[in-house]
Parts: structure tokens; C-alpha cells; sequence
């Protein structure tokens, strides 16, 4: 399918309204969302990453290609949720406190919103304590946490461990996520879930709630 050879490359060029444009085409050619997503706008930002991790691009070229991530993302993203009326729970999304990475939190939102749930995202670089009081204040059932740095991972131990110092660890259903997050690692921390990718991660988030 070279439409979605096409979305990849010009993503890895950064140019946002060219694959807005041709994210839409493919749509308008009744290519699945989900391939286009998976095998147009995934698979050129998986190429980045392993130039950017070689040295062959820099922050500002990743950059840029994120942003045309998020404008084709948008594109698909009526596409990819379908919401009922009434929520079926409520969560709380946001990457932990130092990690500026949320293409990956953005998905879990869109997946988590096509599941059902009514969701409160709180953005990036989040602290611990804006974690628990969004909680707290829209009476969540999940709070989910992000990370895609070995550095910020312990960020989100400080919000398991804050909430049990509250009293309110029971209350909440906690599921981590990001590359380099892990099952032992969710273990280790006390949380109840990982999961590794967006589709899981609502999948697994709606069996919690009902
Ligand atoms: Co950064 N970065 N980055 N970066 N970046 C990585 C993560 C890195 C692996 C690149 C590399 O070296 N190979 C590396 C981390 C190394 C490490 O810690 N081991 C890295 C680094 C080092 C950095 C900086 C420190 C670079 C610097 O400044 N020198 C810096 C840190 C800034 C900060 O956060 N404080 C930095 C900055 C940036 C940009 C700003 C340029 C940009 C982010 C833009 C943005 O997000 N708006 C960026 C990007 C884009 C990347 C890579 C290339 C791509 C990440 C991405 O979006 N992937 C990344 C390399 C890579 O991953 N190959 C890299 C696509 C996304 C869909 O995947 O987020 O993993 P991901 O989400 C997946 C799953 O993980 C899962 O669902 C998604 C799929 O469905 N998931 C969850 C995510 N959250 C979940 C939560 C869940 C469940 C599943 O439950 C709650």
C-alpha cells in the first residue's frame, strides 16, 4: 500500500500538512484506521527513534516529526473512537513528573476514550500530587501513568508510594505504560497493571472498570 510508505516518509520529514493531507486520502481510499495508524504514522516514527538512538537525527528533526505524528493522529482520531453516551468509569492520563514524551499517552487517551471512559488528561511532566488531586477531584477510577525514560520511571513509584501515604491506594486502579516500563517493573512498584500498548492498556481498563 503506498499511500501508507508515503505518510511514513513525509512524518520522518516533518512535514505535518502533508501527512495531514494524505492521512485523510487514505481514510477517503477506505484504508483501515487502524493500518494507517500502525503502518503510516507508527512505523515512521519507529525509524526515527532508531535514527535519532544512531545519532543520524537530532532533537529538532524528532520534533518535528512528532508534530506531524499528532496532526495525522488527529485526523484519525473520530476514526478510532467510538463513544457511547454514558461513561462506563473515569481515568486520569498523564505522563510522570520530567518526561516530555506524550505521543504515546495521546494514544492511550484516544483508545481509552473509544473504550468508554470519560478521561481527564493531565498532560506531561505531571506531579505526583496532581496526579492524586485530579483523581480525587473528578472521582476517578484509574489513574495511568506514561513514561518513556529510564530516568522518569521512579516517578511513578512517588505516586504509588504518595498515594498509599494518603490512605487512598486501595481507592484507585493504577496501570503504568511506556517503552521502557515492564510487567516486573509494575510489580516491583505496586502497580495493578502494565500494559504495553495503547489498544491493551483500554482493553484491559474497561474489564477493571465493570
Ligand atoms: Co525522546 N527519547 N528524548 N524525544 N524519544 C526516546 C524515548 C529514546 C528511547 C530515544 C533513544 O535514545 N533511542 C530516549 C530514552 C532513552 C532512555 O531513557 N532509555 C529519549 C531521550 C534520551 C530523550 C531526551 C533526553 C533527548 C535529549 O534531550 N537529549 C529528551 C528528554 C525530554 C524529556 O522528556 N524531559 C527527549 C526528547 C524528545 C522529543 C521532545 C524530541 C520527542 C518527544 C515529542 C513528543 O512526545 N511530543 C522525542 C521522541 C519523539 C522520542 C522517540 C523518537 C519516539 C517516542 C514516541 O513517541 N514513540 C523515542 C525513541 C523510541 O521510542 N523509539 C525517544 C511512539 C509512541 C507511540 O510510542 O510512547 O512508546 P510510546 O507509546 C507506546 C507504548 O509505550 C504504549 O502505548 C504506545 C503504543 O500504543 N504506552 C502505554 C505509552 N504510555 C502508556 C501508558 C499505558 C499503557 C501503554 O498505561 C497507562
Amino acid at each position: 500500500m503506498e499511500i501508507l510508505g508515503e505518510i511514513s516518509e513525509l512524518l520522518q520529514k516533518g512535514r505535518a500538512k502533508n501527512v495531514k493531507v494524505l492521512v485523510q486520502q487514505a481514510l477517503d481510499e477506505g484504508i483501515d484506521p487502524k493500518k494507517i495508524l500502525n503502518e503510516g504514522l507508527l512505523s515512521g516514527m519507529m525509524i526515527i527513534g532508531e535514527k535519532f538512538k544512531n545519532n543520524d537525527v537530532f532533537v529538532p528533526e524528532v520534533l518535528v516529526a512528532a508534530r506531524a505524528m499528532n496532526a495525522g493522529v488527529a485526523i484519525l482520531e473520530p476514526k478510532l473512537i467510538e463513544v457511547g453516551n454514558k461513561p462506563i468509569g473515569k481515568a486520569i492520563v498523564g505522563t510522570v513528573k520530567g518526561d516530555l514524551h506524550d505521543i504515546g499517552k495521546n494514544l492511550v487517551v484516544m483508545m481509552l476514550k473509544g473504550a468508554g471512559l470519560e478521561i481527564h488528561d493531565i498532560g506531561v511532566d505531571v506531579e505526583a500530587e496532581d496526579f492524586i488531586s485530579k483523581a480525587e477531584e473528578v472521582e476517578a477510577d484509574i489513574i495511568c501513568m506514561s513514561a518513556l525514560l529510564t530516568t522518569t520511571m521512579p516517578s511513578m513509584k512517588t505516586v504509588i508510594e504518595a498515594l498509599n501515604e494518603k490512605g487512598l491506594r486501595d481507592k484507585y486502579i493504577v496501570m503504568v505504560g511506556g517503552a521502557p516500563v515492564s510487567e516486573s517493573f509494575a510489580e516491583q512498584i505496586g502497580a495493578d497493571y502494565y500494559t504495553p500498548d495503547a489498544t491493551t492498556c483500554a482493553e484491559v481498563a474497561k474489564k477493571a472498570v465493570i
